[in-house]
């Protein structure tokens, strides 16, 4: 049992949310003279549950033997046996709340430290980064303190227990807590100290908070600044008279923006009616300060000294702040008065290693990789991240949605008014609030996530509120419970919704309803080959009022690397550690792998959240009478703020792909947000082609922190209309290797076709499932979270998985042998019972040493009909894709293919398919087969096959994104009906 708490068992009421902790406050920056870091190894004893942890676990020395554990870090991560455990709705363990499993790990964590000199005249206070889920502090055999909250910092006053000298401090962390039911959110349950632990030393009289409100006044543009400094007098002989703070702002360069006012600490003996607290405020006016956005984050410093009667200073603080205003006003979510563009993500902490524990080289890296691909808001789904991460967005310019730890899905909408459950919300929420308020890159406080709508919501919205009105309020359960058009409007300035269907906020936006602007707290769910749609939503988004935009669900894969017993790894998801119940791979949803690989429909999100678009237009003829209405370029710039002059402009003509003239665009200013028309920057009248396409890319002029110079930040294609038909500019190009199969040099036979085949043309109507068509692993999942694809479970019930496609549908094909090539043509009818197939194309198998390609087409990168916005038309080369998805699934499309070409680089042998009807297919090759994909569970299961599949396909439905929101649209559906194609191999 453990000592002093064992028998009140805290962790186990839910009204305990803390026990002799200090008051948040924002982190002040101290130098590190005044901290000792005690991250590193700890010596951790790992129990069955709190209640069988023995006292002299916990007090003694500390010992110098055992099992060393490494601080940040979980113990579900380092081999202790207790292993990570993935659900996402429902608990891992049996209710009603506030009901704890029997087995319930608890970790005795323990190391000591020396108390640096000079340290035992002052306050000694411990800050514990984040345990999951709950902790109880002791020192030197005294109980300390305990602390609930596992994504917010905790800290305790050490100072009567400290000894000079030695000093063992002991760390009691409890796995499962009644906490744990406002910690359901969708990821892992780990366990353990999973950030920094540091002791830091304060005077006795000193300051314990420097809150800043610095606001941009539109009016004018002047800095509003104000600052409270709070004035701690713990441990000192009363608060005395005579103590003072001096407060002064800088810019980062060290300037004064104006003289510091010092101004006397009140203290309680003047007149305790009137006292307010120890604490001074200031307030600033600045005429001309430079605002801060995500697009140009000017920051400055705010220094607070606290001056003793002698006038010396005796403690200092500094802060960093941006000026920004932030508001709603008629249906829009303001930043410094403009409707911003919300290019999200939702973001959870997490790496394949060492699961909650982040480094700030991780957050960095994450914040690259974020803004390699124009992503430029974050919702911190769905905790308060460490507090570098806001650091990092206030330095490099994110916006952010900062979500207070609160998730009871599974108990969804009985916590939220469940009075035991009320000061969880208040301390969560506002403890966010006391810690995050200075930075500006917070633009919303959210309430937390799937969390019903109830009273406990409404008061932690009227106690932030109240704190801090400079920043509107976001929960998604508000409007979702009471309405979106007037529904929940105490707890949500937004109407914030998951996974609406376009239609719907297509209707909000134009409904004109309400006084709330839209922006979706997740959509285009990222599981497995998914985020069909993005450039369908991001049409409505930017031509409807009221909608500004949303966070993608979600970021990264939660995948975990796990060793197997013959030494491969793999990145693991729920269930493959034994964990049950679990949720399967849905735990794997990100746009990157967890190793911050991008999945291929990165470089759709890059392109629906590019900073310029380029669209082409026709002017109005002149007044002068203008005979031909000339077609023009569009150039928009979605940014608020700045300018394009960070952006390279170069255009490219292409005729049938190849291309043939190129140059840069040259442009006149382009004011933020704002459009010019400038000419198309080429003649075509001479050039010859079927088809003539303008490409447009923007490169950074120059190296900046997320990519080097050149990198490519936006790109636009628009079609041209030939003027000279007929003679195809790619049989006039130097690479012989793009001439056409009936005029290529060196075509041989149709046998040589033949030769080269390992497996013959046949129908093909099956893809392996992608995670939206349903959940191939985890057939009743839809029925447990009431979502996901019924495509899959239709296509099974009528046999499209394992009948022959022949036995299908009605197929003929003719095969016409000229001599020098084979000709193929398709006519393939699906019944109604069969519409909305996966595809209607055919499967062949290659030679193996066939494993590169070239093709006219969409790419480079893998794309699919609901997800080729960003792939633009060209001639394109690659190798086979790897599989990218943690659950084999199909991958690897490029869509309208003109022609596509296997070359066998050692021999310098192709074979070619050039489409004959309709115009284009959609092409795919890998070393897989579709039942291959269909069959394995996960990575380490394919094996490569030796040779290569190639898919034509005349359709292919979208991808949507059924596993959690809408399926495919109509529009990207494969009715029932004729289909018929035909194209020709030759090898050259
Ligand atoms: C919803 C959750 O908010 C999020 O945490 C995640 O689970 C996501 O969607 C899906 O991956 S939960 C969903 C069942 C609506």
């Amino acid at each position: 049992m453990l000592p002093v708490i064992g028998p009140l068992r805290p962790w186990a009421d839910p009204g305990t949310v803390a026990i002799g902790r200090r008051p948040q406050h924002v982190p002040l920056g101290r130098g590190a003279d005044q901290r000792l870091l005690l991250d590193g190894d700890w010596y951790v004893e790992l129990f069955g549950s709190p209640d069988a942890v023995p006292v002299e676990a916990v007090v003694g020395p500390t010992p110098t033997t055992g099992r060393r554990l490494t601080v940040p870090g979980n113990w579900t991560m380092q081999d202790t046996g207790d292993l990570p455990h993935y659900t996402n709705v429902q608990m891992p363990f049996a209710g009603p709340p506030p009901a704890l499993p029997e087995h319930n790990p608890t970790g005795v964590y323990r190391r000591s430290f020396r108390l640096p000199a000079g340290w035992k005249q002052r306050r000694t206070v411990l800050h514990v980064g984040g345990a999951e889920s709950v902790h109880a502090v002791y020192l030197n055999d005294e109980f300390i303190g305990y602390g609930t909250d596992s994504r917010l910092p905790s800290e305790y006053d050490l100072t009567p227990s400290l000894r000079t000298g030695r000093n063992d401090l002991t760390i009691v962390v409890v796995r499962y807590s009644a906490q744990s039911y406002v910690e359901d959110q969708d990821q892992w349950w780990m366990a353990g100290l999973h950030r920094s632990v540091w002791i830091e030393s304060l005077p006795h009289v000193h300051l314990s908070d420097l809150q800043c409100s610095a606001d941009l006044r539109l009016e004018d543009g002047a800095g509003v600044l104000g600052v409270r400094a709070v004035v701690a007098f713990d441990g000192a002989d009363g608060p005395g008279r005579g103590w003072q703070v001096r407060v002064s702002a800088e810019t980062m360069g060290g300037r004064r923006l104006a003289r510091s006012v010092t101004t006397k600490v009140p203290h309680r003996h003047a007149s305790p009616y009137l006292f307010t607290g120890h604490h001074v405020d200031v307030a600033y006016e600045f005429a001309s300060i430079e605002p801060w956005s995500a697009e140009s984050p000017t920051r400055y410093r705010v220094r607070a000294e606290l001056v003793a009667p002698d006038g010396s200073v005796t403690d200092t603080a500094e802060q960093l702040v941006g000026f920004r205003h932030v508001e709603v006003r008629d249906r829009q979510l303001l930043v410094n008065g403009q409707p911003i563009w919300v290019f999200g993500v939702n973001r959870h902490d997490h790496h394949p290693d060492r699961g909650k524990a982040v480094t700030p080289d991780d957050l960095r890296a994450d914040l690259e990789q974020m803004r390699r691909h124009n992503i430029t808001a974050v919702r911190t789904s769905h905790y308060p991240n460490d507090s570098t991460f806001y650091d990092l967005c206030d330095e490099l310019g994110m916006y952010v949605v900062d979500e207070a730890n609160i998730e009871s899905h599974a108990y969804n909408t009985s916590l939220c008014d469940d009075p035991r459950y009320a000061a969880t919300w208040l301390s969560r929420g506002s403890r966010m609030v006391q810690r995050d308020r200075n930075h500006p890159s917070i633009i919303l406080w959210s309430l937390g996530n799937e969390s019903g709508y109830g009273a406990h919501h409404d008061a932690l919205a009227g106690w932030i509120r109240r704190t801090d009105p400079s920043r509107p309020l976001h929960y998604e359960g508000a409007p979702f419970h009471a309405g979106w058009i007037d529904g929940g409007t105490n707890a949500s300035d937004l109407v914030c919704p998951m996974y609406p269907p376009i239609e719907a906020i297509e209707w909000y936006g134009k409904s004109g309803l309400g006084h709330r602007p839209l922006v979706m707290c997740e959509y285009s769910h990222a599981m497995g080959n998914s985020n069909g749609s993005l450039a369908d939503y991001w049409k409505v988004i930017t031509s409807t009022p009221g909608l500004q935009g949303g966070f993608i669900w979600e970021w990264k894969d939660h995948g975990l690397r796990q060793t197997l017993p013959d030494g491969t790894t793999r990145l693991a998801y729920g269930g493959q550690f034994g964990d049950s119940p679990n949720d399967g791979n849905f735990v794997a949803d990100g746009l990157v792998s967890a190793d911050l690989e991008p999945h291929p429909a990165m470089r759709e999100v890059a392109w629906v959240y590019r900073p310029v678009t380029v669209e082409l237009v026709t002017a109005a003829p002149g007044r002068s009478g203008g005979r031909r209405r000339a077609p023009m370029l569009r150039v928009t710039n979605r940014q608020w703020f700045t300018g394009l002059d960070p952006y390279r402009a170069t255009w490219e003509l292409l005729a049938d792909g190849v291309v043939v003239r190129s140059g840069r665009l040259d442009l006149p200013t382009v004011a933020p947000h704002g459009t010019v028309e400038v000419p198309v920057p080429c003649d075509t009248a001479d050039v010859d082609g079927d088809e003539l396409h303008l490409s447009v890319r923007w490169s950074l002029r120059r190296g900046c922190w997320y990519a080097p110079a050149g990198h490519l930040v936006a790109w636009d294609q628009v079609d041209l209309v030939p003027t000279r038909r007929g003679r195809p500019a790619r049989s006039r190009t130097a690479s012989g290797a793009s001439g056409s199969g009936a005029s290529g040099s060196g075509a041989s036979g149709s046998g040589d076709v033949d030769q080269v085949m390992t497996a013959p043309v046949s129908l093909a109507l099956w893809r392996a499932p992608v995670d939206n068509d349903g959940f191939k692993l985890m057939p009743d999942l839809s029925r447990r979270i009431g979502v996901g694809g019924g495509a899959l479970v239709r296509w099974q019930d009528a046999g499209v998985d394992r009948l022959a496609a022949d036995d299908l549908v009605e197929h003929v094909m003719t095969r016409r042998d000229d001599g020098r090539s084979v000709v193929y043509h398709h006519r393939v009818v699906v019944p109604e019972h069969l519409a909305d197939l996966p595809r209607i194309g055919v499967t062949l198998g290659v030679e193996s040493r066939f494993d590169q390609l070239r093709w006219f087409g969409r790419g480079p990168h893998e794309n699919y009909p609901d997800r080729n916005a960003s792939a633009m038309l060209g001639i394109w080369t690659g190798g086979l894709d790897d599989p990218p998805y943690l659950v084999p699934q199909e991958f690897g499309l490029r869509t309208d293919c003109r022609w596509f070409e296997l070359i066998d680089p050692v021999r310098g042998e192709r074979l070619r398919i050039d489409v004959l009807a309709p115009m284009a297919l959609h092409v795919s090759a890998s070393r897989f087969r579709a039942a291959d994909l269909t069959d394995a569970t996960t990575e380490t299961e394919l094996r490569p096959r030796n040779d290569v599949v190639v898919h034509l396909d005349v359709a292919h439905r979208g991808l949507g994104t059924a596993s959690c929101g809408p399926d495919v649209l109509e529009q990207y559906r494969l009715t029932a009906g004729t289909y018929e194609f035909g194209y020709r191999l030759t090898r050259v």
